[in-house]
């Protein structure tokens, strides 16, 4: 590869320089269970990254998981190692401004590892920012929004706490739009929850489904209807994530708009889904799209097909979920809102100033970077031994 950092002056050049990169696994537990189809998660875990220049700046990310390797194939203990092992090395003393060469670097050291590549490259912004004073969502062209409409997501399975959880959010004007995770017991069963959910809230909450893959095309053409009744305003993932054929005869039977999550990682994925007509609306998510930059790409990919835009997450901290914020500030277009509520699923954050969360919207952070600034007491608290 070409050394790209040739036309920089030689003293910016050693005072950008990636000096260290330092990977720590966390768990923090959650308030409560979180359960998705296929998975359970009380305590979530990440990777946060650490990345020190030359001038003495630290610049820091996060790579989320769920489940272990369950939601996507990597886990904090994969991550970790593709860390030490690959991305470090193949960065270490080179420019951190030069975010495109960074992540080519990445690219040529490992295939995909989007969620370890992606908390490298949030590192990499917030160290940039810091240095120069500036906010991330500066470096990519500057802020269209300071906040984002967020949902919540119920997802303990019981539609009494669930009702319960719903309100109280309500009423502190927290959210007023709810994702309900389905697939973890029959289509039934969960019709009949979403059917009391709806009516409890009915007026008062927007609702959306989550099956996370777990139906089958039959499933979701009996559900489907159901869910258009109940006035649910999105349905995402319902099919495996290969099943990109029957997406779109779904898509092209349903009045619910659907969206596309797990089977959009890449640009190449974002465009099979649009030449297929296989959804409405997609989910942004770092861990998937490997980072900043890379999630604008899924991103212009999607609108160029007229698909939708949501801000989708894996229960970040503020740390993870500032990163997706500076990108999502900066989108031309964000009608769906965004689902970063994880700062507050957990029972303790890594930051010593939290996000702000405030009549049903997330605020982005006013800081340099990413905005957020990592509590070296939380990480010890929450680090794994
Ligand atoms: C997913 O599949 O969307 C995001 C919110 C949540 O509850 O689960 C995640 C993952
Ligand atoms: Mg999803």
């Amino acid at each position: 590869m070409p050394d790209l950092s040739l036309s920089i002056p030689t003293e910016i050049r050693r005072d950008l320089a990636i000096q260290e990169i330092e990977a720590t696994i966390v768990d923090v537990p959650t308030v409560r269970k979180h359960k998705l189809s296929s998975l359970s998660v009380s305590a979530q875990s990440y990777v946060i990254v650490q990345l020190r220049l030359a001038n003495g700046v630290t610049g820091i990310g996060e790579a989320a998981t769920l489940g272990g390797p369950r939601w996507s194939e990597e886990s904090v203990e994969s991550i970790k190692a593709t860390i030490d092992t690959y991305l470090k090395p193949a960065l270490i003393g080179t420019p951190a401004d030069r975010f495109v060469a960074a992540g080519r670097r990445m690219d040529e050291a490992a295939k995909r590892n989007n969620a370890a590549k992606g908390a490298i490259e949030s590192a990499l912004f917030d160290a940039v920012g810091k240095t120069s004073g500036v906010p991330a969502v500066q470096l990519l062209g500057g802020a269209v929004r300071d906040s984002v409409p967020v949902l919540w997501t119920l997802a303990s399975g019981d539609p009494v706490q669930e009702i319960e959880e719903a309100e109280h959010k309500i009423a502190a004007r927290l959210h007023n739009t709810f994702k309900v995770k389905i697939g973890a017991q029959a289509p039934e069963a969960d019709m009949a929850r979403m059917r009391r959910l709806a009516g409890a809230l009915e007026g008062r909450a927007k609702l959306i489904v989550d099956a996370n893959q777990a139906w089958d095309e039959t499933t979701a053409l009996r559900c489907l209807p159901i869910l258009a009744e109940l006035g649910i305003a999105l349905v995402e993932q319902p099919l495996a994530a290969w099943n990109m054929p029957g997406m779109a005869r779904l898509r092209a039977r349903s009045t619910v708009p659907l969206m596309a999550d797990e089977c959009v990682f890449s640009t190449h994925d974002m465009l099979d889904v649009a030449r297929s007509s296989a959804a409405d609306v997609v989910s942004l998510k770092l861990v998937k799209h490997g980072g900043l930059l890379a999630t604008r790409d899924v991103a212009a990919v999607a609108r160029a097909a007229g698909i939708g835009l949501y801000g989708g997450c894996l229960l970040e901290s503020s740390i993870g979920a500032a990163a997706h914020l500076q990108v999502f500030a900066g989108l031309g277009d964000l009608e769906w809102g965004c689902e970063h509520f994880g700062p507050q699923i957990l029972t303790g954050d890594l930051v010593t100033e939290p996000l702000r969360f405030e009549d049903f919207h997330i605020h982005l952070p006013t800081g340099p970077g990413l905005g957020v600034t990592l509590d070296p007491a939380q990480l010890r608290r929450y680090r794994r031994q």
